[in-house]
């Protein structure tokens, strides 16, 4: 199938299919690792298309066709990591210029915009995103790029990508958007407008907790030149088995985003009718901020929850975090087993505690990355941990 037969297909089909067509010189049907550095040249310049293993390889080309394809997108550039994604994207901007990034995101992107960029001149601002005027007061006339996360991480507030991508192009401004909490199964931000969309493809997309990558996808022939030029140039790229692994884990994506939005739906609803858990944080809550919204631009409210205790002291949190025996207490998401992380003290130690707490990011706040086993054993090994608080 080509990518014009691709189009019409359904998400599933896309997940098994795009990017990938039996290897054409064995007619093998899953994409080979292609464990290789170089490659030879019949005379100089006479190639099959690959040169040399940092610009491009042809298990990375498979992921790069089948992550596009997902998210409705041209181009597909595949990175080592989440961050090296963010990283390649950041470096497109020049001195003097202002990155505008939502106050709830992960801590990571957060300590790269501000220690890594900041020193060479890209300032950044963190704000709630979830009015259109709070985006727009702080916009500087120097904002070249709007930084988006939807759902967030770790509130998983939900963000109005049709209202901000509107706001930032009617002033020039280029809008990328984290889709790694929902993933291209349950929301595509190019249908939104967003001129780029950046995964850390370690959660949802390889699914299984064994590998590390970041993609940029883009319909943008200008985003994808200069980005592509990154790769060659500052070279931080996958190697084969890793885009192996990651395109393994695509495969099943749109099955396991079902199972993980279920999952998660069940254990909120457990969670918020439980007099020991104060708030909760799930999209899929009627009673949940974002819900209206984030019913009408995702297929589906993920696999993310989070919540406090009613006893919302740290001692309270941590034996609870402390206690399970299903969810593993550990940081990243996405994969098929059930983890527990407390964002105060790992995943967003980076975020000075003043800005976490001021963007509403509890200390005591414990988050649920919700697997894909058996729903029972998930609630029961909750009830078990809960009774520890
Ligand atoms: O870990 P890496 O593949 O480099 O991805 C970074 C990243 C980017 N964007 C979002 C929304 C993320 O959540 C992450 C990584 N997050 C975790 C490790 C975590 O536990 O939240």
């Amino acid at each position: 199938m080509n990518a014009d037969d691709m189009k019409h297909m359904g998400p599933g089909t896309r997940a098994v299919h795009a990017g990938q067509a039996p290897d054409p010189s064995t007619g093998a049907v899953m994409t080979p690792i292609y464990q290789t550095s170089t490659y030879a040249q019949a005379s100089p310049g006479d190639h099959k298309g690959f040169e040399y293993g940092r610009v491009s390889n042809p298990t990375r080309t498979a992921l790069e066709g089948n992550l596009a394809g997902l998210e409705g997108a041209t181009h597909g550039i595949c990175f080592a990591s989440g961050v090296a994604a963010t990283d390649a994207i950041a470096r497109c901007l020049r001195p003097g210029d202002h990155i505008l990034a939502s106050n709830d995101l992960y801590g990571g992107t957060y300590r790269l915009f501000r220690q890594v960029f900041g020193p060479f001149g890209i300032t950044s601002d963190f704000v709630d995103m979830s009015t259109v005027a709070g985006v727009e007061a702080a916009l500087k006339p120097e904002t070249k790029l709007l930084w988006i996360e939807t759902p967030t991480n770790p509130l998983v507030r939900v963000v109005d990508m049709k209202a901000l991508v509107d706001l930032a192009h009617s002033r020039g401004i280029a809008v990328a958007v984290d889709n790694t909490f929902a993933t291209p199964i349950l929301q595509r931000p190019i249908e939104f407008g967003a001129d780029l969309v950046v995964h850390s493809t370690t959660k949802y997309l390889g699914g299984h907790s064994d590998v590390i990558g970041g993609a940029v996808l883009t319909n943008s022939d200008e985003w994808a030149d200069k980005l592509r030029f990154l790769v060659k140039s500052a070279g931080a790229v996958p190697g084969p088995m890793d885009c192996f692994l990651t395109l393994r884990g695509t495969k099943t994506l749109d099955v396991r985003m079902e199972r993980h939005c279920s999952n998660a739906q069940a254990i909120a609803e457990y969670l918020e009718a439980d007099a020991r858990v104060g708030q909760v944080y799930y999209p899929g809550l009627a009673s949940f901020e974002g819900h209206e919204l984030a019913a009408r631009q995702m297929d589906g409210f993920g696999g993310m929850v989070s919540f406090l205790l009613a006893d919302d002291s740290i001692d309270a949190a941590y034996r609870v975090l402390s206690s399970t025996k299903v969810f593993t207490l550990a940081e990243s998401l996405g994969g098929v087993e059930s983890l527990m992380n407390h964002p105060a003290t790992m995943t967003h130690a980076s975020i000075p505690a003043e800005e976490r707490r001021a963007a509403g990011l509890h200390d005591a706040l414990i988050r649920l990355s919700v697997g894909i086993e058996t729903q029972e054993d998930l609630i029961r090994d909750l009830e078990a941990a809960l009774s520890k608080a």
